[in-house]
């Protein structure tokens, strides 16, 4: 069985020929224009950075490394008598561009379990922290404490060659990645369960396994879902909030703890990952004020109230998608195939609110998209399963995110892309340069 690493090196020289390539024969070839309502609009559809693992199509919806979900589903390898992919699988994908084989995941597992513990001192400093404190600020805080273990940061110190830089990288990538379970559950039991005694990384099991124990649940279908769940919001292409961060950050060749942290503040951020907290508010709030048996007609109402006073609808629109979101279908069929899901009042009310919240968003006439995201339904699986604390819920999405802004730092090294260092225009500037005044 080819390791991980082993896939990589073969993968690698290949990809850094492409580059190549592509420098010396295309480097001057025109690919978009720059509007001025893209400058001043969120940079919008500009086509300015490289990223391998995955490409967003506004009305199909992801696809890793060409796979859509549903294919992902088919052909990645789930945990032994699960179904669901599992988040090794789909990192493995994310970072060689290759469907891993079964024995190939189980090694995986077991390597990411074995590097699974978290060093004392980053234990003590989350069991220092008050509980009130957000559980997003104290993952971004372990995460860049992490960085103590640094390899990449410990090489570049003592002096290496360009072409090694990704192989450090790959190594603080793994680590991290094995180790953001072992931190965001000391971060749950801290919060919502002080004192409470928490599992050690277990060798026969896998990743969200793992986690799952750690937490303190032993509920096979939670197990699933989180598998699902972290392994599809694990990469949403390059130019998102949180991968772009990690991006930017690493581009500095500060090390993949520091890239990532910075990473999990842009997360944290209610219009990007915050967003599935603010849905099981909003979901929640809807329930108080209209009981559990709501009609299709009151939903709207609220859904009115809710756009009248000048909120967002959580859980609904995007920076580029144009369709519901496929991450969004493939959490609904999860529930679908679960009869006790299908009775549940919030899944239900996530369900009637998806069939009516785009006519009501199209007749409000702004978004571009008046279609749920993933977060619209997200959130409320993890309710129904007892994981009520919707404030740690970006957590989850953090220890996800790390699947597709880690692989693609080790990318940016191999591939040796340089600081990023766009060109920013003040108002005056932009008059200036089209001839306006
Ligand atoms: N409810 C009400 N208004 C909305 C809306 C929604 N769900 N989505 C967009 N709009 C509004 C915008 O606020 C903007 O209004 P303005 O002109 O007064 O500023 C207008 O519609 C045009 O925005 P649009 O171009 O469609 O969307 P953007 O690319 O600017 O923003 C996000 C995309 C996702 C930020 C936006 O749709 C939003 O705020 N949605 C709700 C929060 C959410 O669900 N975020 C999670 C997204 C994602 F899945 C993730 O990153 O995790």
């Amino acid at each position: 069985t080819q390791s991980l690493k082993e896939v990589l090196q073969d993968v690698v020289p290949a990809k850094q020929e492409q580059l190549k390539k592509l420098k010396a024969e295309h480097a001057q070839t025109v690919i978009g224009d720059v509007k001025v309502e893209q400058v001043v609009g969120g940079m919008r559809g500009l086509k300015a950075m490289l990223w391998e693992a995955s490409v967003l199509d506004p009305n199909e919806g992801i696809r890793f490394h060409g796979m859509t979900i549903p294919e992902c589903q088919k052909h990645l390898p789930a945990a032994p008598g699960g179904k669901e992919i599992l988040p090794e699988s789909m990192l493995w994908l994310l970072l060689t561009g290759q469907v891993p084989t079964e024995s190939q995941v189980r090694q995986l597992s077991a390597e990411l379990a074995a590097k699974g513990a978290l060093p004392s001192y980053v234990e003590k400093l989350i069991d220092s922290l008050p509980n009130n404190l957000h559980p997003m600020t104290q993952l971004g805080m372990g995460v860049a404490a992490l960085n103590k273990e640094s390899v990449f940061a410990e090489a570049y110190e003592k002096g290496i060659k360009k072409s090694e830089y990704w192989h450090y990288t790959l190594e603080d990538c793994l680590n991290l990645i094995a180790r953001l379970p072992a931190l965001a559950a000391r971060i749950y039991r801290n919060v919502y369960n002080p004192g409470a005694p928490i599992p050690e990384v277990s060798s026969d099991l896998d990743l969200v396994g793992n986690y799952a124990r750690m937490l303190g649940f032993a509920n096979e279908d939670l197990t699933e879902y989180l598998r699902l769940y972290i392994a599809i919001h694990g990469d949403h292409e390059g130019g998102n909030a949180s991968a772009h961060t990690a991006h930017l950050v690493g581009s500095t060749l500060s090390d993949p703890y520091l890239s990532y942290s910075a990473a999990l503040y842009a997360l944290a951020g209610p219009l990007h990952g915050l967003a599935n907290q603010e849905v099981l508010r909003w979901q929640l709030a809807m329930q108080k004020e209209l009981g559990d048996n709501v009609t299709h007609d009151q939903i709207k109402d609220y859904l009115w109230k809710t756009l009248k006073s000048g909120q967002v609808v959580p859980g609904y629109g995007h920076g580029v998608l144009r369709n519901p979101d496929p991450r969004f279908m493939a959490l609904q069929e999860f529930c679908d195939a679960r009869p006790e899901l299908l009775k549940s009042p919030i899944i239900q009310m996530v369900k009637k609110t998806y069939e009516v919240a785009p006519g009501v968003l199209k007749e409000h006439g702004k978004t571009k998209n008046p279609y749920p995201n993933v977060d619209a339904t997200s959130g409320c699986v993890l309710y129904h399963y007892g994981l009520t604390q919707f404030k740690y819920y970006t957590v989850i999405f953090g220890v996800s995110r790390a699947l597709g802004a880690l692989t693609q730092l080790v990318w940016a090294r191999a591939l040796g892309l340089p600081i990023e260092r766009p060109k920013s225009l003040s108002m005056d500037a932009i008059e200036k340069l089209i001839g306006a005044s």
